[in-house]
């Protein structure tokens, strides 16, 4: 773990910042940074995370608190405070939770499973008995979609960005749902794995899908559904297209679970086994 090291572009969007205002804190001391034999700086994961909890980055909102004892570890008390800092709105906080939490050795997939969806899923409880409002929510959820983007260099692997030549990945939630983090993430782990990604994400109607999926020669396709069980139709559009593409369909969501699925339509229940199951898809990493 101690050996992840990103590029200046992977900590500027991890922070939400311009690559130049990176190279200006590296370069006063603020960030610690090395450089390759070519001069380009590296950071080293812990660096960068040390400096999210110590000085912070005040470009990007207000200060994030550090993260507390015991929410670096997974377990009740991470969920408690990623679901406070969620509520609070604000992401920089949930980035540096997260960045902690890989910084000890979790993969991101695992973090999004174990730390941000039972934190999400609770939110989820509370609104239903009435002890948050839907505002509360809707400003917990676009927390949690803000920090999912940044933390696109936490899902890739030490060094360089991952050459993206695995083939193409198609990301969406099914016609009908809103509910689109699952996807953001399933994206965000894919990208990192070197698919190229198309995300439609919600509400994406299944013949327009199985189009982009045959245009786009997807050799993954993850689909979503949290609400609607009444999915089977429109996944057995998707798997005819991804027949022709050589593609291999996942899906996963409570709706899912509660379908009617084609065979060829594979069920996952984490985004972990997502991440297993892709290793075994599209064109395997090029070596450099
Ligand atoms: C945020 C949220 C919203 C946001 C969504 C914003 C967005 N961009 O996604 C908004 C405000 C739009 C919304 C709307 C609604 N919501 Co809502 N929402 C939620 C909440 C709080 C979080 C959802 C979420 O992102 N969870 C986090 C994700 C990551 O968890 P997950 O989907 O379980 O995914 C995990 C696994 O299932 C799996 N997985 C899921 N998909 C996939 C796909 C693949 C390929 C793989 C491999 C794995 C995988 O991996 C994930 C990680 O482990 C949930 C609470 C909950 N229990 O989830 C309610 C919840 C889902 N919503 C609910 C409801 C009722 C609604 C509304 C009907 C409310 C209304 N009256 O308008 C609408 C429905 C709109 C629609 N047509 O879809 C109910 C659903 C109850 C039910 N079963 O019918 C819930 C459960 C809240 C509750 N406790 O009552 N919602």
């Amino acid at each position: 773990m101690n050996t992840d090291v990103l590029s200046t572009r992977q900590v500027a969007t991890l922070l939400g910042v311009g690559e130049a205002t990176v190279k200006r804190w590296a370069d006063a001391g603020e960030i610690d940074c090395f450089r390759t034999p070519g001069g380009h700086r590296k950071f080293r994961l812990r660096d960068v995370t040390a400096f999210v909890q110590k000085r912070q980055y005040q470009t990007a909102g207000p200060l994030p608190a550090a993260v507390p004892q015991g929410a670096d570890e997974l377990g009740e008390p991470a969920i408690r405070h990623f679901g406070e800092a969620a509520l609070r709105g604000d992401a920089p906080a949930l980035v540096a939770q997260l960045a902690g939490l890989r910084l000890r050795g979790h993969s991101l997939a695992e973090l999004f499973d174990e730390i941000a969806t039972p934190a999400l899923h609770r939110i989820g409880d509370e609104w239903a008995q009435g002890k948050l409002s839907v505002a509360e929510e809707h400003v917990a959820a676009q927390a949690v979609i803000d920090a999912v983007a940044r933390s696109q260099p936490l899902a890739e692997p030490p060094g360089e960005p991952v050459r993206a030549d695995r083939g193409t990945a198609v990301v969406a939630a099914v016609a009908g749902e809103l509910h689109d983090i699952a996807s953001r993430m399933a994206a965000c782990l894919l990208r990192a794995q070197g698919f190229e990604v198309l995300a439609p994400l919600a509400q994406t109607p299944a013949r327009d899908l199985a189009a982009l999926i045959l245009r786009a020669r997807a050799s993954v396709v993850a689909l979503s559904s949290t609400i609607s069980s009444e999915v089977g139709e429109q996944v057995a559009t998707c798997v005819t297209a991804a027949e022709q593409t050589g593609g291999r369909v996942v899906v996963g969501g409570e709706g899912m679970r509660k379908a009617n699925l084609p065979a060829d339509a594979k069920l996952l229940g984490s985004l972990r086994e997502m991440e297993t199951e892709a290793r075994g898809a599209g064109r395997q990493p090029a070596r450099s």
